[in-house]
């Protein structure tokens, strides 16, 4: 049955995983069970296949949609079980930059690793990032540009975060999107950078 599930988040079959999940748990697998040896290592493969350039784009947000419609599923157990989320971020798209595409992958792969994910959307200024930053205590907070012209507006989050009761020390800043390097990360004081979902996950990970 974990065999199954798994093959079918490799396989992306986005109609037949909710009910396949809830098969599992009437058998007596349990929620975590199918968390820790089915879901998360199907997504752990597709990040690999997609670094290893064996899976594009859109085989991934299949997968991670799949992925999904099994953690809805299982959600409300786990919350019962007090399976605590592995951290939160909060993430957007910089002001006057409406592609949400690339964030919204990394938002669903994060998910898909445990992390519980607050997406504000695309457009969101520093004074929306900052105000939502006070109010959900991420331990990340992630920013995606795909312009040129847009990505100027990072550095002007960070200083936003600094200034609201010195949120910037709390929290981890992750950058990414297509304009976006490891340098300009280092340059405006951004604690990582990551150029797809699944090095995103990674680099997540790695900071909690
Ligand atoms: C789709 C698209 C659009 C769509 C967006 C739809 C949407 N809802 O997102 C539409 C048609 C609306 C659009 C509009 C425009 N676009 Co456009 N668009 C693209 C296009 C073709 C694909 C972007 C995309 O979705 N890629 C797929 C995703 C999966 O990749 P990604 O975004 O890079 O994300 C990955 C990584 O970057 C990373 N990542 C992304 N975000 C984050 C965040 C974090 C925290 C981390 C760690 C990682 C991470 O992980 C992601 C997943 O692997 C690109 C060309 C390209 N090949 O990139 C042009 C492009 C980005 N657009 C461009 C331009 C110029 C525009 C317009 C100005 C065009 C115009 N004259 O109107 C407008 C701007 C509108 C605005 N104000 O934002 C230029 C930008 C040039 C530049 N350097 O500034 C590009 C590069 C095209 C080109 N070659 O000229 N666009």
């Amino acid at each position: 049955m974990l065999d199954k599930i798994k093959q079918a988040v490799l396989d992306g079959e986005m109609e037949g995983i909710a009910e396949l999940t809830n098969q599992a748990l009437t058998q007596g697998i349990g929620a975590r069970e199918i968390l820790d040896q089915a879901l998360t290592p199907a997504m752990d493969i597709v990040g690999e296949e997609y670094e290893k350039g064996d899976r594009y784009v859109p085989e991934m947000l299949i997968s991670a949609e799949t992925m999904k419609g099994a953690v809805t599923v299982l959600k409300p157990l786990l919350v019962e079980a007090g399976v605590k989320a592995r951290g939160k971020v909060v993430i957007g798209t910089v002001e006057g930059d409406l592609h949400d595409i690339g964030k919204d992958l990394v938002a669903m792969m994060l998910e898909g690793a445990g992390f519980e994910v607050v997406n504000l959307g695309a457009e969101v200024t520093a004074e929306q990032f900052a105000k939502a930053a006070k109010e959900h205590g991420p331990d990340i907070l992630g920013m995606s540009a795909l312009l040129t012209t847009t990505m100027i507006h990072m550095p002007e989050v960070i200083d936003a975060l600094k200034e609201v009761d010195d949120l910037r020390d709390q929290i981890k800043v992750i950058i990414g999107g297509a304009p976006v390097t490891q340098g300009y990360a280092d340059k405006i004081g951004a604690d990582g950078y990551a150029p797809d979902a699944a090095s995103a996950t990674k680099l997540a990970k790695s900071l909690v």
